[in-house]
């Protein structure tokens, strides 16, 4: 129970490491708020797994593109539940293509989610935080990819890496307001998110075989990892950037 009567907010929670997140921190006492784009049926099952264990869940709609979600989600959440302890900002797209015929579309919107709309969210998150002025814990998924490339991947890494680089600066821009700010760096998480790049068997042997730890990661595995920057058991953790990849990082013979 680290996270009792806190509030925690999720983006991109209807699926994935959004929800499994999400749900861990109500298993660890949170009332959690959800934002999700489309997938109203599994915003709502997410909600009903965070009801069913006793917290208030709330769901809320938005494209984190728009600027105007973010200022909304924080605004919509906090009128529900009260207030914001702990954000994470999770949603993000990876619509894997070949770098050199990548079209302008793909590359505009893959920053726009992954990069704008961290920004802004994290943004309205900490305006709402300063208000109420005592901390907060603001947690990014960012990725290996933030420190090692993808051949299909020239517009996703950036995104991750302009990720991590936020909760570097916004560490330093919020210090003086007790709010922490840390990036988790998921290594291959089985999720939809990679689910057609990982169709292919010898690619996914492939990634398998570079996991010290012998599997791929499964939504559940961020869970701790975020519950403990969430928590006061991470008081003194500000600016930090926390793989979770079974090794996989470290592996090069
Ligand atoms: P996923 O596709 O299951 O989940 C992504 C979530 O973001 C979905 O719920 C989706 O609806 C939501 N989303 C997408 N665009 C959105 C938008 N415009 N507005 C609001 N929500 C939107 O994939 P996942 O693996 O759970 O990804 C979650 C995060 O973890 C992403 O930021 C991803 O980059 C990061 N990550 C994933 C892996 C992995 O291997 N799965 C590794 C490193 C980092
Ligand atoms: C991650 C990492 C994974 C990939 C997902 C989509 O950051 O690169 O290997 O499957 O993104």
């Amino acid at each position: 129970m680290l996270l009792e009567n806190k509030t925690v907010l999720v983006t991109g929670a209807s699926a994935g490491i959004g929800r499994a997140v999400a749900v861990g921190c109500a298993k660890h006492g949170a009332n959690v708020a959800i934002n999700f784009a489309r997938d109203t049926a599994g915003a709502e099952a997410a909600v009903a797994e965070i009801e069913a264990l006793g917290r208030k869940g709330v769901a809320i709609q938005g494209d984190v593109a728009d600027p105007q979600t973010a200022t909304d989600f924080v605004a919509r959440a906090t009128a529900a539940l009260g207030r914001v302890d702990v954000f994470v900002n999770n949603a993000g797209i990876c619509p894997f293509h070949a770098f050199l015929d990548m079209p302008v579309e793909t590359l505009e919107r893959t920053m726009r989610v992954n990069l704008h709309g961290a920004y802004f969210m994290v943004q309205a998150a900490a305006r709402q935080m300063v208000a109420q002025g005592d901390g907060g814990s603001i947690i990014a998924m960012s990725s290996i990819s933030a420190l090692v490339g993808g051949e299909y991947q020239t517009h996703y890494t950036p995104t991750k890496a302009g990720v991590l680089s936020l909760m570097q600066s916004t560490a330093i821009a919020l210090g003086k307001h007790g709010i922490r700010c840390n990036a988790l760096l998921p290594g291959t998480i089985l999720t939809d998110i990679n689910k057609d790049d990982l169709a292919d068997v010898e690619k996914r042997r492939y990634m398998e075989s570079r996991v010290p730890l012998g599997r791929l990661g499964q939504p559940e595995d961020m869970v701790g990892p975020t519950v403990f920057l969430a928590s006061d058991l991470a008081q003194y953790v500000t600016g930090a950037a926390l793989l979770v990849d079974g090794g996989m990082f470290v592996n090069l013979q």
